[in-house]
C-alpha cells in the first residue's frame, strides 16, 4: 500500500464510477423522488473557482439524499446561447457554434474530473436545434394567449453590444454584460406580459423556502403599491390630466403638478411662451440617466409649462411644471405635488418658491421639512367632505369613496414590474418563429416546421451592427406567408437568452421527448424542484422569469404546480486578497491549477468547510493544503482498521461508539440546515479520536474503530469522493461508496450524560427516565408516552394535555 496519491485515486476511481454510473435517477417509483438542480453553466471557458464552490455544495445536498435512498434527479446542461460567443466568433472569424460546444466538453470534462453526482443522461445544451425548437414552441403558445405581443416604446439600449436589455439587466444605468451606459432608444420590440401575472408572482412567495434576502429583492422589484387615480381638469383643455397617488389623503395638500418632461403629456400642455424653456430643458433630461433622476440626493431641476390644472378639492389654480424626477414609464407619468408630506415635492417647492400647506399634523417636536409619518389629518375640507382629524388609513378610504362618486378617481393598485423586453438583435440565439405578411401581418411559424433553425452566418457576417445580423441572411428571411403564401418575411430578433433558462429544469425530466417540451406525466412525478442551488446575482432575472413560466405553463394546463423551485439556496462567491478576481487586478485564482497542486477532494473539501455557504469565501484565507493533509488522515484510518468486514460493533468500545453515532445524527441535521462546514468539522473531530482510539485506546482491533471508519467513508463521500471510495475498498467493501447507505443511527448511543425526567400522570410521579440534557420538548413526549408505566397509569384513557418541561419533566393530563 503506497501513499495517499490523489492523481492515482482520480484516475481509478473515474472509469469505475463511469461505467457504474451510480447516479443516474431511477424514476421507477421504488423511492421517494427528489429533484436537486443547480443553475446550469454559461460555456464562456473552462470551469472556475465560483463553479467548484456552487458544484462542491450542491453535491453535498445531492450525494446525502443518494446516500439516503431517494430516487435523486441531479441533471447537468449548458445555457450555451449568447454574447460572448457570439463576439468571441467576430473576433476569430468562425461560428459561434464552434467556440460554444468547444467550450462545453471543456467544461464536461472538468466536471467530470470534479466527480459531480450528475445524472449525465439528461445532458442539454439550449443552443441545440432539439432544444431551441422547444423555446419557440413556447413562444408561440405564449403568443396564442397574448402573454408574447410586440409594441413600440423607448427601450433600454447598449450602445456597446448594440442590443437592446430588459430592464432586469440594466444594472445602476449600465449594461450587465459590458458595463457601458445605457441609452433609450424607440424600437419595436417583443415582450412577454410578466405584468399580468405581478399580483401571483407576490403572492405565491407564501409557498417558496427562499432566503428572505432575495424574496424581498423580488418584492421590491415587483413593487405593489395601493393607492388610487385622480383627475385634475386643466385650463383650457378638454381631457384631464390623471395622477396616481399613494397618498389621496393628501389631496387638499396638492398645491401644483409634476409631468414627466419627456413624457408626450408635457410637449402638448407647454405654452408658447414656455416653449423654449422647455426645449432646453428636455435636451438637459435625455442627457440623464435613469439613475440619476431617481436618486434623492440630487438638486432638483425643473421648468414651468406655463399651464393650469384645478385642485378638485380646494378649487385653486394650480401650476403645472415638468420635473425629472417624476418618471415618464411609471404611474402615469404625471403626478400631484404634496410638498407637505412628499420629500421630494417640498425640495421642490422650496427651490420653485411655490406653495406648501400641511395636510397631517405633525407632532409637536416635530422640526423637519416634509412630515411623512402617522397622523391625523388637517387643512383637508371644503363644503363637501372633511377629512380633518382622520388616521391616514381612514382618510384615504374616505377621499377616494368620495373621488368615485364624483367620477374623478378610482382605486388602483400599481406594480413597478414592466413587461420583460425579450427581443435582442444578435445572433446566437433562439430565433423568433414569427413571420411578418404584408397582407397577413404576425403570422406564427407552424409548429410542423419547427424548429426554425438559424441560418449559417460567421465572423464579419455577426458584426452588431444595431439591426439583427440575421437580417443579412436574406434567404433565410424571405419566406412564403404559411396564410396567404405571399411574399414574407421572417422576424430577424432572437430571444434573450433567459428565455431558454426559463424552462430547461422541464426538458431535464425527458430531454429525448418529441411530443411536446416535456413530458406532462414526468412533470407530474418530479416537479417542484426541491433544492435549487446557485447565486443570488439572479434574484431578479432567471428566479423571476422562471416563476412566471411555470405560473403561465400552468394556465395552459401543461404543469400542475405554480412554481419551479421549493428550496433556494445561495451561495456566496470565491474572491481572492478581499476582491473578486478579475483579470485586470491579477488576483485570478486558476481552479486547474488547485486541482492540480491539491486535488479534486481538497479543492472541494477547502470550498464547503470555508464557512456558511452564503458568505463569500477569500482563496487566500483557505488552506487547501490543510484539507489535503487531513484528507490524508481519515485515508490512513482505513489501511489501520483490523477488525474484520461486518463485525458486531456492539461489543466494541462504547465512547467511541458514542462519538460515531452522535458525529453520524448531528451530520445530517447539519446537512438539512446547510451547515456544511459545522458538519466537516464534526468528522474531523471523529476522524481525530479515531486515531486516538487506535493508538492509545482500545486499539485498531476494536470493532467499534471499523465502525467509526465506515461512518467517516460515507459521511466524507459528500465532500471528498475519491479519498472515500479509497477508504471503502480498503476497508473490504465494493464500490461505490456514494451508494453504501446513510449510517444507522443507535438512538440509544445518543444519550449522553443522561439527566432524569420526572413524568406524572395527574400530578403523581409515575415514571422516572433517563434522557439525553438536550433533548427536544417533541422527543420526550414521544419518550414518555411511549413509558410502559405510564402507558399503564393511564389505562386506556386518552391524554386531555401534556405539559413537558425538557429534560426534567413531563406532567399528563388524562382525558
Ligand atoms: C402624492 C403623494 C403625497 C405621494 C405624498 C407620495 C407621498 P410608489 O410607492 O413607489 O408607487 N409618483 C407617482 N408617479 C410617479 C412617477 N411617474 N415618477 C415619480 N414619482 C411618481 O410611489 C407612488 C408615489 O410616487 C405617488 O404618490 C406619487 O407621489 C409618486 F405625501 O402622490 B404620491
Ligand atoms: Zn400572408
Amino acid at each position: 500500500r503506497g501513499g495517499y496519491d490523489f492523481n492515482a485515486m482520480q484516475a481509478k476511481w473515474r472509469p469505475v464510477w463511469e461505467k457504474l454510473d451510480p447516479f443516474k435517477a431511477k424514476d421507477d417509483g421504488s423511492a421517494e423522488r427528489r429533484y436537486a438542480l443547480t443553475m446550469f453553466s454559461y460555456p464562456s471557458g473552462d470551469l472556475h473557482m465560483g463553479h467548484a464552490e456552487v458544484f462542491a455544495l450542491h453535491d453535498v445536498l445531492a450525494r446525502y439524499w443518494f446516500q439516503q435512498g431517494y430516487d435523486v434527479l441531479n441533471p447537468i446542461g449548458w445555457d450555451s446561447f449568447g454574447l460572448p460567443a457570439e463576439n468571441a466568433a467576430i473576433k476569430r472569424n468562425e461560428h459561434p457554434a464552434t467556440y460554444t460546444y468547444g467550450n462545453i466538453e471543456t467544461q464536461a470534462e472538468s466536471i467530470r474530473r470534479y466527480a459531480l453526482s450528475f445524472d449525465w443522461s439528461r445532458r442539454l445544451h439550449t443552443s441545440d436545434p432539439e432544444y431551441y425548437r422547444w423555446t419557440q414552441w413556447l413562444f408561440l403558445r405564449m403568443y396564442e394567449r397574448g402573454l408574447a405581443y410586440r409594441k413600440a416604446s423607448f427601450v433600454n439600449w447598449c450602445p456597446n453590444d448594440q442590443t437592446v436589455l430588459a430592464n432586469e439587466q440594466v444594472v445602476q444605468g449600465r449594461c450587465e454584460r459590458c458595463g457601458w451606459e445605457v441609452t433609450k432608444r424607440e424600437l419595436t420590440q417583443w415582450y412577454f406580459k410578466t405584468t399580468d401575472y405581478a399580483q401571483r408572482l407576490l403572492d405565491d412567495m407564501e409557498l417558496l423556502q427562499w432566503p428572505e434576502e432575495i424574496l424581498l429583492m423580488q418584492r421590491n422589484w415587483i413593487g405593489r403599491s395601493e393607492g388610487a387615480f385622480a383627475d385634475f381638469q386643466v385650463e383650457g383643455r378638454d381631457e384631464p390630466i390623471k395622477v396616481f397617488t399613494t397618498r389621496p389623503d393628501t389631496l387638499f395638500g396638492a398645491t401644483f403638478m409634476v409631468v414627466a418632461p419627456d413624457a408626450k403629456l408635457a410637449a402638448e400642455l407647454v405654452t408658447p411662451e414656455q416653449q423654449t424653456a422647455f426645449d432646453e430643458y428636455l435636451t438637459k433630461v435625455k442627457a440623464t440617466t435613469e439613475i440619476e433622476r431617481q436618486s434623492t440626493e440630487r438638486e432638483k431641476t425643473g421648468v414651468f409649462l406655463g399651464a393650469y390644472a384645478i385642485n378638485p378639492v380646494t378649487g385653486r389654480r394650480i401650476p403645472i411644471w415638468a420635473a425629472d424626477y417624476v418618471l415618464a414609464d411609471y404611474g402615469t407619468g404625471a403626478i400631484m405635488a404634496v410638498p407637505g408630506q412628499d420629500t421630494r415635492d417640498w425640495e421642490f417647492a422650496e427651490k420653485f418658491d411655490l406653495p406648501i400647506v400641511r395636510t397631517v399634523q405633525p407632532p409637536a417636536d416635530f422640526d423637519g421639512k416634509a412630515f411623512t409619518g402617522e397622523g391625523a389629518a388637517i387643512n383637508s375640507a371644503n363644503d363637501e367632505i372633511s377629512l380633518d382629524g382622520l388616521e391616514i388609513a381612514d382618510a384615504k378610504s374616505r377621499i377616494i369613496d368620495w373621488l368615485e362618486s364624483k367620477g374623478l378617481g378610482e382605486r388602483t393598485i400599481n406594480y413597478r414590474l414592466r413587461d420583460w423586453l425579450l427581443s435582442r438583435q444578435r445572433y446566437w440565439g433562439c430565433p423568433i418563429p414569427i413571420i411578418h405578411c404584408p397582407s397577413c401581418g404576425e403570422v406564427p411559424v407552424p409548429d410542423d416546421q419547427l424548429p426554425m433553425e438559424l441560418p449559417d452566418l460567421r465572423g464579419a457576417d455577426l458584426q452588431p451592427k444595431g439591426v439583427s445580423p440575421l437580417a443579412a441572411a436574406r434567404e433565410w428571411v424571405e419566406v412564403d406567408c404559411p396564410k396567404c403564401g405571399g411574399r414574407a418575411e421572417r422576424d430577424t430578433d432572437t430571444m434573450d437568452t433567459f428565455v431558454d433558462s426559463s424552462w430547461y429544469f422541464l426538458r431535464y425530466l425527458s430531454p429525448e421527448y418529441t411530443d411536446g417540451p416535456f413530458d406532462q406525466a414526468a412533470a407530474e412525478r418530479w416537479m417542484s424542484v426541491y433544492q435549487y442551488v446557485g447565486g443570488k446575482e439572479h434574484a431578479v432575472l432567471h428566479l423571476l422569469y422562471a416563476r412566471f413560466f411555470v405560473k403561465a405553463l400552468h394556465d395552459m394546463g401543461l404543469l400542475k404546480v405554480v412554481e419551479p423551485f421549493t428550496r433556494l439556496l445561495n451561495q456566496g462567491q470565491v474572491i481572492n486578497q478581499g476582491k473578486s478576481m478579475s483579470k485586470s487586478l491579477g488576483n485570478g485564482v486558476n481552479l486547474g491549477d488547485q486541482i492540480d497542486e491539491f486535488g479534486v477532494d481538497a479543492v472541494r473539501l477547502t470550498m464547503v468547510f470555508a464557512g456558511p455557504p452564503a458568505d463569500d469565501i477569500d482563496w487566500a484565507d483557505m488552506s487547501p493544503g490543510g484539507s489535503l493533509k487531513f484528507l490524508q488522515r481519515a485515508w490512513r484510518l482505513a489501511g489501520a482498521v483490523e477488525a474484520p468486514v461486518g463485525s458486531d460493533p456492539s461489543t466494541g468500545d462504547v465512547e467511541l461508539r458514542k462519538l460515531t453515532h452522535r458525529t453520524v445524527a448531528d451530520a445530517a441535521e447539519l446537512i438539512d440546515s446547510h451547515r456544511f462546514n459545522v458538519m466537516v468539522a464534526r468528522v474531523m473531530e471523529l476522524v481525530n479520536a479515531t486515531r486516538k482510539a487506535i493508538d492509545s485506546g482500545p486499539g485498531a482491533a476494536d470493532p467499534a474503530v471499523r465502525e467509526a471508519v465506515e461512518a467517516v467513508a460515507i459521511v466524507l463521500s459528500l465532500v471528498a469522493p475519491y479519498t472515500a471510495e479509497e477508504m471503502w475498498e480498503e476497508l473490504g467493501h465494493q464500490p461505490t461508496v456514494a451508494k453504501a447507505g446513510w449510517p444507522k443511527v443507535d438512538p440509544a448511543l445518543l444519550v449522553q450524560d443522561s439527566v432524569t425526567c420526572v413524568v406524572q400522570v395527574a400530578g403523581k410521579v409515575k415514571d422516572r427516565l433517563e434522557v439525553a440534557p438536550d433533548i427536544s420538548d417533541a422527543d420526550l413526549e414521544q419518550l414518555a408516552l411511549a413509558s410502559e408505566a405510564i402507558q399503564k397509569a393511564l389505562d386506556g384513557r386518552g391524554t386531555r394535555k401534556v405539559i413537558v418541561r425538557a429534560p426534567k419533566l413531563v406532567n399528563i393530563v388524562p382525558a
